[in-house]
């Protein structure tokens, strides 16, 4: 192990800084090839510090000059070492002079300052700035920033950084400069500059207190018919964050450019935020209905950080979900209210808890498990993951739960009452909410510090003498690493109880203050002990428990309910998430009881109980008092990451075949449902990315779909039809992923006419790429041949993304096939990653850290590999840390 060059971080290790920054000026000479930054810093001695000593961070950059108050240190006057510069002996105030020299051109791990497509960007967060000079580069230390950027007028005619543009002008020589300034504190990960040949959509937005703010959305050339979207998911995010939290745009300017090389979604930037193409640019010819709801809830994402994330910052990386996941919980509401309706944001709550499951799950069962606030990190960067996003969001969504919306409001606004302009920890957001609502939350607390997916099983005893009704909650949690033993979680668990008539009954719950909830239909009940037991009285018939409505918790809810309960829920369920589950939970029964008992025999299994199945999914499919998109959610079977992580012991192929011979069942006994329903949900007027009109086509692609599991000429036809007059990418590109997954005669030739289409528009070629990354026919061997494809390339993030990932995550049954091809393969790419961008080597590494849930023979082919990329050289230690920790649990 390379413990002297990867330390492991500890959150117990937190010392505050000894000095605090006031101020930073910074003056950049822009070029590609070799960049100088000078910087001055204006630091004071912090009075909780313990030492004289001023510890900078930097990595890869060439320390050119360093003066202290004017004079030029000696090398023997500082230690530079280990990607730190200490400056002993420092006066209690003092100005520090640091000019550094970097290449950003050379620069493919996209942290820092770099180029792409010709233009400068930067990615601070977490710790990038420190590759573009020495700095206490940590969330703790917080400072008024003022910026000079000079270059080329001709190359760059767009100099950009965050806050206020305080002057421009030219410099004689052909180059030109603009100075900015932030008038808000900021840590430097907030710190962001773009310079090159830009344009912009502009508007002038009036805020709430009558302010008029300026608002940008800039682009290449060429792309401003695809920036509308994006313009109008930020205009009604300012709008909603004032309605809904009062809380209102501080700046004059508010910036997004978007950039073709990017590591992850999008970075929040004070003012200047900074976007992955993918989540900026649409319109119908090149977006789906997905990426015009991804794009609504990035903006909306990057655009809350403003407050929760850049007014109200972490005190350290391990306080992340502090940010994000509140800010997730934001966007999932921003988004929920912009569809409106009840219909469409159960939608909108079922698609986020599958996405839940399907990702946090598994990560909450696997090596990499970790709490929501970690204890220990090795690379930050590791840990931006969706148990501090998603799970992180789920709870805050407790709190709302627990609290009331107004509760929880109350308890924002006095979080940032007490906290504006401060870098804090998730505690104090848990102490906001329980003062402002006179709550002891103390038990909560387990939620951030104990990891692992807690299991509540529920068992009921009706009595219809007495007319009362018991549920029994117990809640227990699997060990995760360096976890053995975990405590009572405090978890709200929202009930109803539904009466033989399929309605909610009024519920009266033993010992609670009748005025709460008295004849509710539903109520939040609060499990706190290892095991509880709740009375409803004046239960005259025998009810159907409807458990955790909405998904009240992120918990994994066991109750014994049979084939005819589950039917009937589906049904009858008042609250539309628990309808949604009742199907998934039938649907997961069949499925895991064929993939079980064809495990190996290479056959599909047993088909004969799909006939209850397949009548609940014919009611489902024809209830036409049922939204579109609710239809498609119901209609759509659990995937095969979802099942796998139910199973003891994963068989991938056995999942699939499960899958698909399921799926043909359904096709063949409902085809003519799905025809006429397919049919019924065309949408001929213009395209409109609204829910109403996506949820139609999603539907009738949906049926699209399962029609073409028959694949017969007349199914191959329509998806034709449809692939040829398409009047949107939507349904251009499911009716290309209809032909690809079948044996349709035009299938070659409508990929290749869908890349001459597109080949000039980076994100569809992407999904092009995409798309057959995860049909079902693709092997490795084909894998290997789209590489070889002209528009292939490892370092373009979105582009690795598009094939590589989408096989290795999205193409499980021909990713593991059992001669271990594709784990070979995916050791060959990790590792020429790693030389790239480590971010991305060690997203894909994680693929593979959960081998231990395999079959024997899978497992013995998963650890030659990871052994593998154990064992090269100049391994990062992002992609370090995920493989032996998957090596060692
Ligand atoms: N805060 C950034 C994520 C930065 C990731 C650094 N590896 C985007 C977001 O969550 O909004
Ligand atoms: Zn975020």
């Amino acid at each position: 192990m390379r413990t002297d060059t990867s330390p492991t971080i500890y959150r117990h290790d937190y010392v505050p800084p000894a000095y605090w920054v006031e101020t930073v000026e910074m003056g950049f000479d822009l070029d590609p090839a070799l960049t100088r930054v000078a910087t001055r810093l204006t630091v004071r001695r912090n009075p909780e510090g313990r030492t004289n000593t001023l510890v900078l961070c930097g990595e890869s950059v060439e320390l050119v000059q360093l003066q202290i108050n004017g004079k030029r240190l000696a090398s023997g006057d500082y230690q530079l070492g280990n990607g730190l510069l200490q400056i002993p002996n420092m006066p209690d105030q003092a100005s520090v002079d640091i000019e550094t020299a970097i290449q950003p051109e050379q620069n493919t791990s996209l942290m820092g300052l770099y180029v792409s497509n010709g233009n400068f960007f930067t990615q601070c967060e977490a710790e990038g700035f420190r590759k573009i000079t020495y700095f206490p580069d940590r969330p703790d230390v917080m400072a008024k920033y003022k910026v000079m950027l000079r270059a080329d007028k001709k190359k760059y005619p767009v100099l950009l950084s965050n806050g206020n543009l305080i002057e421009e002008g030219d410099l004689g020589d052909g180059r030109h400069y603009a100075l900015w300034e932030d008038p808000f504190n900021k840590p430097s990960y907030l710190f962001a500059l773009v310079a090159g040949n830009l344009v912009c959509q502009e508007e002038k937005f009036r805020l709430e207190d009558g302010r008029d703010a300026l608002l940008q959305v800039w682009v290449e050339e060429g792309n401003l018919d695809k920036t509308q979207h994006a313009m109008d998911s930020l205009k009604n995010s300012i709008r909603w964050d004032e309605e809904r939290f009062g809380l209102e745009l501080d700046l004059d300017r508010f910036m997004i450019v978007a950039v073709g090389d990017f590591n992850m979604g999008a970075m929040e930037n004070k003012g200047l935020n900074i976007f992955n193409t993918k989540f900026v640019l649409a319109n119908p010819r090149i977006a789906t209905d997905t990426d015009y709801a991804n794009i609504e809830a990035v903006v909306g994402h990057e655009y809350f950080h403003n407050w929760t994330g850049n007014r109200v910052t972490c005190r350290d990386w391990f306080q992340l979900s502090l940010k994000e996941g509140l800010t997730v919980f934001r966007d999932q509401e921003f988004s929920a209210d912009m569809i409106g309706t009840a219909s469409g944001r159960a939608c909108k709550r079922i698609e986020d808890v599958r996405v839940l499951r399907q990702a946090q799950f598994p990560e909450d069962a696997g090596p990499m498990a970790h709490p929501v606030r970690p204890d220990s990190y090795v690379e930050i960067n590791n840990f931006y993951t969706v148990t501090v996003y998603e799970k992180g969001s789920e709870v805050v969504r407790m709190y709302q739960t627990l609290l009331g919306r107004e509760g929880f409001r109350r308890g924002m606004d006095l979080y940032f009452a007490r906290h504006d302009g401060q870098a804090v920890t998730c505690d104090d957001f848990r102490a906001a909410m329980a003062d402002a609502n006179d709550r002891d939350l103390t038990q909560f607390e387990r939620w951030y510090s104990q990891a692992g997916t807690p299991r509540v099983k529920a068992e009921t005893r009706y009595d219809s003498e007495a007319h009362t009704f018991e549920l029994t909650l117990s809640q227990s949690c699997p060990p995760t690493p360096d976890q053995e033993r975990k405590l009572p979680f405090h978890i709200p668990v929202a009930v109803g109880l539904v009466g033989p008539n399929g309605h909610d009954i009024p519920l009266h719950l033993d010992g609670a203050p009748q005025e709460n909830i008295h004849g509710q239909g539903t109520i939040v009940l609060e499990l706190t002990q290892a095991r509880q037991t709740f009375r409803f009285n004046r239960v005259t018939e025998k009810p159907i428990p409807s458990l955790l409505r909405d998904f009240s918790a992120p918990v994994i809810l066991e109750f014994e309910y049979s084939d005819d309960e589950l039917a009937f829920l589906m049904a009858h369920d008042s609250d539309p998430f628990n309808r949604w589950e009742a199907g998934q939970r039938l649907a997961s029964r069949h499925l895991l009881a064929l993939a079980t008992s064809s495990q190996g025999s290479g056959t599909s299994g047993d088909t004969a109980d799909e006939a209850g199945l397949g009548q609940a999914f014919h009611k489902t499919l024809n209830d036409t008092s049922l939204e579109p998109a609710f239809r498609e959610l119901a209609l759509t079977l659990p995937s095969e990451s979802l099942l796998a992580d139910q199973l003891e012991v994963i068989d991938p192929q056995a999942i699939h075949r499960a899958r698909v011979s399921l799926r043909k069942v359904l096709a063949e006994n409902l085809r003519e449902d799905w025809l006429a329903t397919y049919h019924a949900n065309q949408t001929p007027e213009p395209y409109s990315p609204d829910a109403r009109s996506a949820g139609r086509r999603g539907l009738k692609n949906t049926a699209l779909s399962y029609l073409c599991e028959l694949d017969d000429a007349a199914a191959h036809e329509l998806a034709q039809e449809q692939y040829d007059n398409a009047g949107n990418m939507t349904d251009r590109v499911a009716a290309l992923a209809a032909l690809v997954n079948s044996s349709a005669p035009g299938k070659a030739a409508a990929l290749e006419h869908f890349y001459t289409e597109f080949e000039r528009e980076a994100l569809v070629v992407d999904k092009w790429f995409m798309l057959q990354g995860m049909a079902r026919a693709t092997d490795v061997a084909a894998v290997r041949k789209l590489m070889r494809h002209p528009a292939f390339t490892l370092k373009n993030p979105n582009r690795a993304r598009s094939l590589i990932f989408s096989f290795c995550n999205g193409n499980p049954a021909q990713f593991h096939a059992p001669d271990g091809s594709g784990y070979a393969f995916w050791a060959e790419q990790v590792i020429a990653l790693n030389a790239i961008n480590p971010q991305v080597a060690a997203r894909l590494a994680r693929s593979l850290e959960r081998w231990r849930k395999y079959t024997p023979e899978l497992q013995a082919k998963m650890r030659p590999a990871l052994e593998q990329v154990a064992r090269t050289k100049k391994l990062s230690k992002d992609v370090l840390e995920i493989v032996t920790k998957a090596l060692e649990n």
